[in-house]
């Protein structure tokens, strides 16, 4: 037998070897399957816009990681979202901080943010973000897919100054501390029970993006939209901690890149603003606008209470986020 014979028998021992040491590592990569929910109803465009993402990272994660989407508030509550992901119940969700405030206060602030995720990313926010989302809730935060959405506050009554005396508004934690500033009565519920809270007279108008009313028919009960807008709706999407822990580094990376590409996109949703105010104006919203110093107050006022209310709330993070999200920093 030549040496290289030897030589040959050797290394296809060792390469079996090294097979046999490496094949518990592959197996530990095994196709896991991550149980997803959302407080938004299904029909939402929120929802839409992931469909084709979550059929192609299904498609890709063959294997590796899959999704499976379980649905909206009829499989989990609006407002017990952030608990069933905390708890294990679920795996993840896409889902906005309003409407898992019960966790933790800072959850809110991320409407605030007026850079966008991609520079949240470089300068230090995302991982100020997930040092207190992986602390105070268990929670991986994992990005976000909505931005460039301001809120609007919509009427069935007119008004003509930036004062809503007298008015009852349907709110989530996202418009409190504005509307209750500018003097309404507020009443938070999910966004499932805002047309049955409009169409019974329950409230004067609602609190919502400048993009969806229409998902749920409230078109049909709305007069007016308030301009300008104020913050940015802030759709994300949170991991169980644990479960995020439990990844192997392929799932991860795999989870992190998948994200990214839906990150990518976010730039869809303002054309999807001016498209929409389009087509409230075809169904016969009016726009009600402010004078220039009104609207300038009206804005300053939302950033100020807004940011007031998360540093009473938590003046241990507040400050540091308001230095991180905010455009211009406050005092
Ligand atoms: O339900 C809401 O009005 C709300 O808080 C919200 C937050 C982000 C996007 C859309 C709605």
């Amino acid at each position: 037998m030549s040496m290289h014979r030897i030589g040959s028998i050797r290394l296809i021992a060792a390469l079996a070897l090294a097979l046999a040491v490496l094949a518990p590592a592959a197996a530990s990569a095994q196709e896991l399957v991550l149980r997803m929910v959302t407080g938004f109803p299904e029909n939402n465009v929120y929802v839409k816009h992931i469909d084709p993402w979550l059929q192609k990272f299904n498609s890709e994660g063959k294997g590796l990681l899959q999704i499976n989407f379980i649905g909206g508030p009829r499989a989990v509550p609006t407002f017990e979202v952030g608990n069933a992901v905390k708890s294990g119940v679920v795996d993840m969700a896409m889902n906005t901080g309003a409407f898992y405030t019960n966790l933790m206060p800072e959850a809110d602030a991320l409407k605030l943010a007026e850079i966008p995720i991609a520079e949240q990313r470089r300068n230090g926010a995302f991982e100020y973000i997930n040092r207190i989302w992986n602390e105070k809730a268990r929670l991986y935060y994992l990005g976000r897919m909505v931005e460039f959405q301001p809120f609007h506050l919509y009427l069935t009554r007119k008004i003509d100054k930036p004062d809503l005396t007298g008015l009852k508004l349907r709110i989530t934690p996202v418009y409190r501390d504005l509307f209750q500033a500018l003097g309404a009565t507020v009443v938070t519920t999910p966004p499932g029970e805002v047309y049955t809270a409009l169409e019974r007279g329950v409230v004067d108008g609602y609190g919502w993006p400048i993009g969806g009313i229409f998902d749920l028919n409230w078109q049909q009960l709305t007069r007016y939209r308030v301009d300008p807008g104020f913050y940015d709706a802030e759709v994300s999407f949170i991991v169980n901690l644990d479960t995020w822990k439990k990844l192997a580094p392929k799932q991860r990376e795999f989870l992190e890149r998948q994200m990214l590409a839906l990150e990518a996109q976010n730039l869809r949703w303002k054309k999807f603003a001016e498209e929409e105010a389009e087509r409230q104006a075809q169904a016969g919203i009016q726009v009600i606008r402010f004078d220039p110093a009104q609207a300038k107050a009206y804005r300053d006022k939302a950033y100020e209470v807004g940011w007031a209310a998360i540093i009473k709330a938590s003046p241990e993070h507040g400050p540091r986020l308001r230095a991180l999200l905010a455009a211009r920093p406050g005092p």
